[in-house]
């Protein structure tokens, strides 16, 4: 199968603000998209992709955590959705291929339990700690139209936009 590596939106970009539509079942279509994602997402690299982030507003996300050393560990997490979160937080400084060069630490819950359904259909759920926690909660919000910056204070986050702006802007002279 040929690699088909899709563009990431880099924030701002009104799609990574929308709430993400469910997804109503499996499909060859999914499947593919889902390979797609991985392939891009192994590419850029990063740890976790969502849906939106390519422009479909579905609610999926990749990501594999996995140790840089060992083999891979892909996952794909369809309808993702909170049942736990501790009372224990956790502080990660994250990135995200939307929003690139930019790190910052951000402050969640240190294990969160998801329910969701995998590419063939089955539902599951399952306990994610340590960076998986980190991850998964990272990629829920962007299902929800929200990016780690949503955190900061709006100084902050005008500022990081306000880069963004000027990176994109820079990039298109560039083409
Ligand atoms: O590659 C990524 N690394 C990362 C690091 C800390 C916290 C979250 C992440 S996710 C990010 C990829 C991404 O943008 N996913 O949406
Ligand atoms: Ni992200």
């Amino acid at each position: 199968m040929p690699m088909s590596l899709k563009k990431i939106i880099i924030h701002p970009d009104p799609r990574l603000k929308k709430i993400c539509a469910p997804v109503s079942g499996v499909s060859p279509e999914l499947r593919q998209l889902a390979t797609d994602m991985l392939e891009t997402m192994y590419d850029a690299p990063g740890i976790g992709l969502a849906a939106p982030q390519i422009g479909v507003l579905e609610r999926f996300f990749v990501m594999d955590v996995a140790c840089k050393e060992g083999a891979p560990e892909p996952r794909v997490l369809i309808n993702p959705r909170l049942t736990w979160t501790s009372e224990e937080i956790s502080t990660y400084e994250e990135g995200c291929l939307s929003i690139p060069g930019i790190y910052e630490d951000i402050t969640r819950p240190a294990m969160v339990r998801m329910a969701f359904m995998d590419l063939d259909g089955c539902e599951h759920e399952e306990e994610f700690t340590g960076m998986a926690a980190t991850c998964t909660q990272h990629e829920l919000d962007h299902l929800d139209g929200k990016l780690f910056v949503d955190y900061l204070s709006g100084i902050k986050r005008r500022m990081i936009t306000a880069k963004m702006r000027k990176l994109k802007k820079e990039f298109a002279r560039d083409l």
